[in-house]
């Protein structure tokens, strides 16, 4: 079942870099209503279930060393067609391969440090939001 909502983390790259607020602007001015957002820091544990998809990729250490670094920013966020606009707005995984004016390309450090994650489906949109935000978060 399609839904409107979609998962973002503005990853410890991007929060270091100070670019918070220039990424929640890109959000808002891109049509997207926040209805959940937090500031926080992922444990090791927390990272590696966030990530378990990817616990055989020869990356994926690296990954969780780099998402519990510092801090991030959570949110889930609200449009029609959520989950493929924002993976339109973030642009490619590889900074260098997305598209101009993207999040990805104006912020992200490089492949392994690319500023934000987007959730790639609906289903997976609704896991990663019910993982890092109660029932009564979410508005
Ligand atoms: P996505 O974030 O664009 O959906 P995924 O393939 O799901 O990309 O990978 C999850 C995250 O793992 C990426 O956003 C990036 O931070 C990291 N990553 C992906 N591929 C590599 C790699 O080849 N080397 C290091 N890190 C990677
Ligand atoms: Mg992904």
């Amino acid at each position: 079942m399609a839904t409107n909502r979609t998962f973002t983390m503005i990853k410890p790259d991007a929060v270091e870099n100070g670019y918070i607020g220039a990424i929640l602007e890109k959000i808002n001015a891109s049509g997207f209503k926040i209805v959940a957002m937090k500031y926080t820091q992922m444990s090791k544990r927390d990272a590696e279930t966030f990530y378990a998809i990817h616990s055989e990729r020869p990356f994926f250490g690296e990954l969780v060393e780099f998402m519990t670094r510092s801090t991030i920013v959570a949110a889930i966020l609200e449009k029609d067609n959520a989950v493929e606009d924002f993976r339109t707005l973030i642009g490619a995984t590889n900074p260098v391969d997305a598209a101009e004016g993207t999040i990805r390309k104006l912020f992200a450090t490089s492949l392994s440090e690319n500023a934000v994650h987007g959730s790639d489906s609906d289903e997976n949109a609704a896991i990663e939001g019910a993982f890092h935000f109660a029932g009564r978060e979410i508005f």
